[in-house]
């Protein structure tokens, strides 16, 4: 499959991973928009939010869970940080693997442009 997050939680290209396991992968954006912007990814090629089904809810879970402990060994946990999927067009997806943004290290606006 030519999905450039799949070969990334494959190994097969690059990435700064800051962690992984057998269900999930995390590593470090390519274009940081803030000291700490980290994508937390399945390793299951699920395209966008609106492919989530029910038998996802665990994955999903376990994404935030990840984003709560990358949060706090990044020392966002009492500072503050954003997490954010986007989906679709309006929203600027570009990469069409789920992946959850964690996002902090500076003060962020709102609402998001
Ligand atoms: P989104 O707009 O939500 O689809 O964000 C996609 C993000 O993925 C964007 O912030 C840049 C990042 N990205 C794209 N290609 C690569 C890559 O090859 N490596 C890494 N580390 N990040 C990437």
């Amino acid at each position: 499959m030519d999905c450039i997050f799949c070969k990334i939680a494959a190994g097969q290209i690059p990435a700064k991973k800051v962690f992984e396991d057998g269900e999930i992968v995390a590593f470090r954006d390519i274009n940081p928009v803030a000291p700490t912007h980290v994508l937390i990814i399945p390793r299951e090629h699920i395209e966008t939010i609106n492919d989530l089904e029910p038998g996802h809810a665990a994955i999903v879970g376990r994404l935030h869970l990840a984003a709560r402990e990358l949060a706090r060994q990044e020392g966002l946990a009492e500072r503050g940080y954003r997490l954010v999927f986007n989906c679709g067009p309006e929203a600027g997806q570009a990469v069409f693997h789920i992946h959850l943004h964690l996002i902090g290290g500076r003060k962020l606006s709102w609402p998001p442009g």
